[in-house]
C-alpha cells in the first residue's frame, strides 16, 4: 500500500499513533510531504525515526529548508547563505525554537546524521498508484506559473496553490503546507479534495486539528 501524509510539526505522539493505525509494513511506502519539524517539540525525534525506515520517502517543507542552514552551521559545515541573527529570528518566529533546542541537545554524530538526512529530502515527484497519476510536493506555485513552467524551488516550499483551479486534468496534486481549514472552514481537521487537488494538512499541531493520512490505493482516510 502507498500512504501519504504531511505537516507533522513535531507531533511525535500522533506520528507514532498513525504508523500504528495504518499498520505500516516494510512492503508499504509512506510519503511525507514536509514540515516534519517546528511548532511542536518532537520534530527531531520524528526525523530520527523516519531516517531508519527505508520505506518512508521525505519531501522538503519550508520548515526543513529554514532549519537546515542553521543546523549545518551547528554541525560545523558552511551553509551557502549567510546565517546572521535576522535569519535565526526568522526561523524562531516561524516556530523553530523547539527544533533548535532539541538539535543542540544531540551529540555531534547525531547532528551530522540529521543534516545528512535533510539533504536527501525531495522537492517534487510524480508517482502512479493503481493507475492514477499523482504529483507530490509540500506546496505548489499558482496555476499560471505551473502551466508556463516558470517555477523554482521556492514555489514548491512556500507557494500558494490555486486550490480552486484544476492544474492538469490527468494529474492529481497532493500538497500539505496550507491547513485545510484555510481552504474551507468546513474541512477543519479533515483532508480536502477538489479540482484535482488533495490537501493533507489537517492542522495536527493546532487546537482542533488532527494528523491525516491517505492511502492512495483505496483513498481511505485515517486520522489521529
Ligand atoms: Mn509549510
Amino acid at each position: 500500500m502507498t500512504y501519504v501524509m504531511s505537516d507533522l510539526h513535531g507531533c511525535e505522539e500522533k506520528y507514532f499513533a498513525m504508523l500504528e493505525k495504518i499498520g505500516l509494513k516494510e512492503s508499504d511506502t509512506l510519503y511525507i510531504l514536509g514540515d516534519v519539524i517546528d511548532r511542536g517539540p518532537g520534530g527531531i525525534a520524528i526525523l530520527q525515526d523516519m531516517r531508519k525506515r527505508k520505506n518512508v520517502i521525505p519531501f522538503l517543507g519550508n520548515h526543513e529548508d529554514m532549519a537546515l542552514p542553521v543546523m549545518r552551521l551547528v554541525a560545523g559545515e558552511r551553509p551557502e547563505r549567510e546565517i546572521g541573527s535576522a535569519y535565526r529570528a526568522m526561523w524562531r518566529d516561524n516556530g523553530g525554537e523547539p527544533t533548535h533546542k532539541a538539535f543542540l541537545r544531540l551529540v555531534p554524530e547525531k547532528r551530522e546524521e540529521i543534516v545528512a538526512y535533510l539533504k536527501t529530502f525531495r522537492l517534487h515527484e510524480e508517482i502512479t498508484v493503481a493507475g492514477r497519476r499523482f504529483h507530490l510536493s509540500h506546496t505548489l506555485p499558482d496555476r499560471e506559473q505551473w502551466q508556463t513552467g516558470e517555477r523554482n524551488k521556492e514555489d514548491f516550499i512556500w507557494g500558494e496553490p490555486d486550490y480552486e483551479l484544476c492544474y492538469d486534468p490527468d494529474l492529481t496534486f497532493i500538497t500539505g503546507h496550507t491547513p485545510t481549514a484555510f481552504i474551507d472552514p468546513a474541512f477543519r481537521g479533515r483532508i480536502w479534495q477538489e479540482n484535482g487537488h488533495i490537501a493533507l494538512d489537517c492542522g495536527a499541531v493546532f487546537d482542533g486539528g488532527r494528523l491525516g493520512c491517505l492511502c492512495l490505493n483505496t483513498m481511505e482516510e485515517f486520522y489521529v
